[in-house]
């Protein structure tokens, strides 16, 4: 058999990163930094400040999308993930499952693959419900749809509610401003109100 060379590209795979505890934007900057090591082709979105989604009481988080092309099998990945997951001190609360963390990746999105297992369901059930990853998502490649229907993202999330996505402008290393003051200064297409 003949090799064909460079004519395989692999599946493209969505990482959702998320955390709202300690030096986040610098968690997901690492967790970036490490990622890029598994995948050809590496992407990262824009980083944004979101308003907790449903367990209420707890901080903002910084939320970003990755995404590469690979051959790593899906587990493999999960494993790759909660390496970086635990090596970066997660710590989870068992009383809150959605509570706070140091750093939180899910698997999205790998190609167009349809996984259902009890410790794995790709595409991840809840992103389109949710704007802190559709949006960041949708940044990286605004038509993306959805593998089982071919219903677009951006229709998803053009039907969602206001969720508190507040975009973090990527030229900010060169200011001294704390991330939300930033956030608040640049403005955003998603909107631009502070939280209460
Ligand atoms: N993750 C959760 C629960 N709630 N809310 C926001 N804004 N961002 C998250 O990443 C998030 C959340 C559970 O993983
Ligand atoms: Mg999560
Ligand atoms: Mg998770």
């Amino acid at each position: 058999m003949t090799e064909q060379k460079g004519s395989f590209e692999g599946h493209r795979v969505y990482l959702g990163l998320g955390s709202n505890t300690g030096d986040s934007e610098g968690i997901l900057q690492g967790a970036v930094r490490e990622l890029r090591a598994h995948f050809r082709d590496p992407r990262v979105s824009p980083f944004f400040r979101t308003r907790p989604r449903d367990d209420l009481h707890q901080p903002d988080f910084i939320n970003a999308v990755f995404s590469g092309l690979t051959d790593i099998h899906p587990y493999e990945i999960l494993q790759i993930t909660q390496d970086l997951e635990n090596r970066h001190g997660r710590l989870r609360d068992p009383d809150r499952p959605k509570g706070p963390r140091t750093l939180d990746i899910d698997i999205l999105l790998y190609g167009n693959l349809q996984i259902h297992g009890p410790d794995l369901e790709i595409p991840h059930p809840r992103m389109k419900e949710r704007k802190f990853v559709l949006v960041p998502l949708l940044e990286l490649d605004p038509l993306l749809r959805e593998p089982e229907t071919g219903i677009y993202y951006g229709e998803y999330a053009a039907g969602l509610e206001d969720q508190g996505i507040y975009y973090i402008s990527l030229n900010h290393y060169s200011t001294t401003l704390s991330w939300e003051d930033r956030a608040e200064g640049y403005g955003s297409k998603y909107g631009n109100q502070r939280k209460q």
